[in-house]
């Protein structure tokens, strides 16, 4: 049985993707801040599908704490084969000149160095196993730019140049390394990007069908199920409605 860590499995794809890579019997470590709802899913999916589950709540942005959770996983709960680095997150939409720079550090801290992190503290696991498949979430927001996307967008390019990087770096130890990047997806990202405000999230998804976060997790699972000598390097994902991220087709 293979384990995959999940970050950021509380809510939208991390948590679909824990739920189809459970169904392909996978045993799991999920991560995320808020405790009871990470621990009640984890319960549910280990219920579900009869895989081992390990809720471990903290925040991806500490990078001490990210170090000892994983220094003490469990020795047979060490062996990771999947690392989905999908904690992440869009804070507000302000033009560069009035931004905020609180929400710029949260952004930066999350995409960027949570990501960086979880890999420095995993992939030296795959490594002495010699395997393993890092499975970076980048975004469309990471191929091009639109109005206030600013700080965001530039995350999902640090994740787009780190995926190459990172996969040139882990060759010579048979470690895949891969990149999801969604379009449009109806998940919390809104509500979080806005500030719990519901009404502006539902407006971003007005009129058009958008992606779930199952869409992405069933390219995930098929990205972490090729063959071991495959290596499915970037996937780019986008809603039929959306040509291109500035592009959305409204009824
Ligand atoms: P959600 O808001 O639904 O999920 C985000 C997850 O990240 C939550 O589980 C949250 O858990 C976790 N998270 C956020 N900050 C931290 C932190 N500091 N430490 C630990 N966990 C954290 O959004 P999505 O599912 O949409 O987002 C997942 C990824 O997909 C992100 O990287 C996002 O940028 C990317 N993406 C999303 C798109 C979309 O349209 N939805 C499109 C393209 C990419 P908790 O709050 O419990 O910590
Ligand atoms: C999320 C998609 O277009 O809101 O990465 O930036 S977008």
């Amino acid at each position: 049985m293979k384990t995959a860590l999940i970050t950021g499995a509380t809510s939208g794809i991390g948590k679909a993707t824990a739920e189809k890579l459970a169904e392909k019997k996978y045993n799991l470590i999920l991560t995320g801040r808020r405790k009871e709802r990470l621990e009640e899913i984890s319960r549910t999916i280990s219920n579900r599908y009869g895989v081992n589950v390990l809720p471990l709540c903290f925040d991806v942005r500490d990078c001490d704490e990210v170090k000892k959770q994983i220094d003490h996983l469990p020795e047979d709960q060490k062996n990771i084969d999947v690392l989905v680095n999908n904690a992440g997150l869009a804070v507000g939409l302000t033009p560069i000149q009035s931004g905020i720079i609180d929400d710029w550090e949260r952004m930066i801290d999350t995409n960027i160095k949570g990501l960086l992190y979880m890999t420095r503290a995993v992939s030296p696991l795959m490594i002495e196993r010699g395997m393993g498949h890092i499975v970076n979430i980048g975004s469309i927001a990471g191929r091009d730019v639109y109005p206030g996307g600013n700080v965001y967008c530039a995350t999902k390019y640090a994740v787009d140049a780190l995926t190459k990087s990172m996969r040139i770096d882990l060759l010579p130890y048979g470690i895949r390394v891969s990149q999801i990047a969604p379009g449009q997806a109806e998940t919390e990202f809104s509500v979080v990007r806005f500030k719990g405000d519901e009404e502006k999230a539902e407006n971003v998804y007005r009129g058009f069908e958008p992606l779930t976060a199952e869409d992405i997790a069933d390219a995930i699972v098929y990205v972490c199920e090729a063959p071991p000598h495959v290596n499915i390097t970037d996937l780019l994902i986008m809603p039929t409605a959306q040509a291109s991220i500035n592009m959305i087709y409204r009824k």
